[in-house]
């Protein structure tokens, strides 16, 4: 039994030379150790042995088992240190100048849209101006007559935070600022990303950008409200749309209207993205509200005035035929690619 424990040593302190990677190594371990492995069957052999004589030979098999087993951890450990070494030496040397790879990029579709309106509103006379995105109760809600506890605050239910400013819920938050900042009269267009605690669908996304406008002068009236609304949307579309006019309720303008355009995915045939009505809610408008002109420091004996907030993540649906809003915000490159410029 001796000679042949000497000998399964001396074979296995041979074939460890050899083994190279970590497949080798594993194969030699199954090789000594396994279920039929050279050491095990030692164990096996063992059972037909004198109880005396299998005290002695049992420490020898067991000593021979623990070297075994040691060896092969220890050189498992030399090849994963030789493995990682050839991985680090085969990678190209890092140089924390050079560009990264990650192929080309480009603008947001939303971005290229926004940027586009920018230009035909500025090509009209109008002012750009940027807003916050955390902003007060007084600017969101209260200087745009809807008072705490008015149940328009629903319908645009918000994110708090701790101090009780609020995510903007609309681009109408930044109205009573700007009329401070420009006074009367006054052509202002304001883009922001808006936030909305909502249930998301194909055509609502709890962050999504609205651009609003005000056009203050004295004498403006429904008609140039109505006139300037269409030339707006032949300008964006650069074609004729099919658009529709009728009431809607808000507490910062009276009169107040719904517009909206025929659904550009299924050309007014119904689909999801229009709730199969073949119609979708664009840009709601009207005629500013005397009290949010006062609040606003503006004359409302003298001037009158329009103000919209076109739904621009919408628009962009509309534009590139994006029939679920939801895609804009996914970081999907399949579907973002697509829009990418040169
Ligand atoms: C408003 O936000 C008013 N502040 C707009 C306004 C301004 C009216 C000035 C009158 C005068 P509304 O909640 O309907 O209104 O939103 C305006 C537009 O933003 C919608 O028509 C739609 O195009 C877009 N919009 C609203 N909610 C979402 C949403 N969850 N996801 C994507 N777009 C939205």
């Amino acid at each position: 039994m001796q000679e042949r424990i000497d000998k399964i040593k001396l074979t296995f302190k041979n074939l460890l030379k050899e083994a190279s990677d970590s497949a080798g190594l594993e194969n030699l371990r199954v090789r000594f150790l396994g279920k039929k492995g050279d050491v095990t069957s030692l164990f096996l052999d063992m059972k037909t042995m004198k109880p005396s004589e299998r005290k002695e030979i049992g420490a020898l098999v067991n000593s021979l088992k623990n070297f075994v087993a040691k060896e092969i951890v220890k050189r498992g450990e030399d090849i994963k240190n030789l493995e990682l070494l050839e991985t680090i030496n085969s990678l190209q040397p890092f140089d924390v100048s050079r560009p990264a790879n990650f192929g080309k990029g480009s603008y947001h579709p939303i971005t290229l849209v926004e940027r586009e309106v920018e230009e035909i509103f500025r090509s009209m006379g109008f002012i750009v101006e940027e807003f916050p995105e955390v902003v007060d109760e007084y600017q969101c809600f209260e200087s745009i007559n809807i008072p705490p506890h008015h149940p328009a605050r629903d319908m645009q239910d918000t994110y708090y935070l701790s101090d009780s400013r609020v995510l903007k819920t609309h681009t109408s938050a930044a109205q009573n600022e700007v009329m401070r900042k420009y006074g009367a009269p006054l052509k202002a267009v304001f883009p922001g990303r808006c936030f909305r605690n909502e249930s998301t669908d194909s055509s609502h996304e709890t962050t999504f950008f609205q651009m609003e406008g005000m056009m203050i002068g004295e004498g403006v009236s429904i008609s140039n409200l109505i006139y300037f609304m269409k030339t707006m949307l032949s300008e964006i579309f650069k074609a004729a749309v099919k658009v529709r006019l009728r009431p809607g309720f808000f507490p910062f303008v009276e009169p107040g209207f719904e517009l909206d355009i025929g659904c550009m995915i299924c050309n007014g045939s119904g689909c999801s993205s229009c709730k199969n009505s073949g119609w979708i809610e664009l840009c709601p408008c009207g005629m500013i509200h005397p009290n949010v002109l006062k609040m606003g420091g503006v004359d409302d004996e003298k001037y009158t005035g329009f103000a919209f907030g076109l739904g621009l993540t919408r628009l962009a649906m509309m534009k590139y035929s994006v029939a679920d809003i939801r895609s804009f915000n996914s970081g999907n490159l399949k579907i973002l690619s697509q829009f990418f410029t040169a």
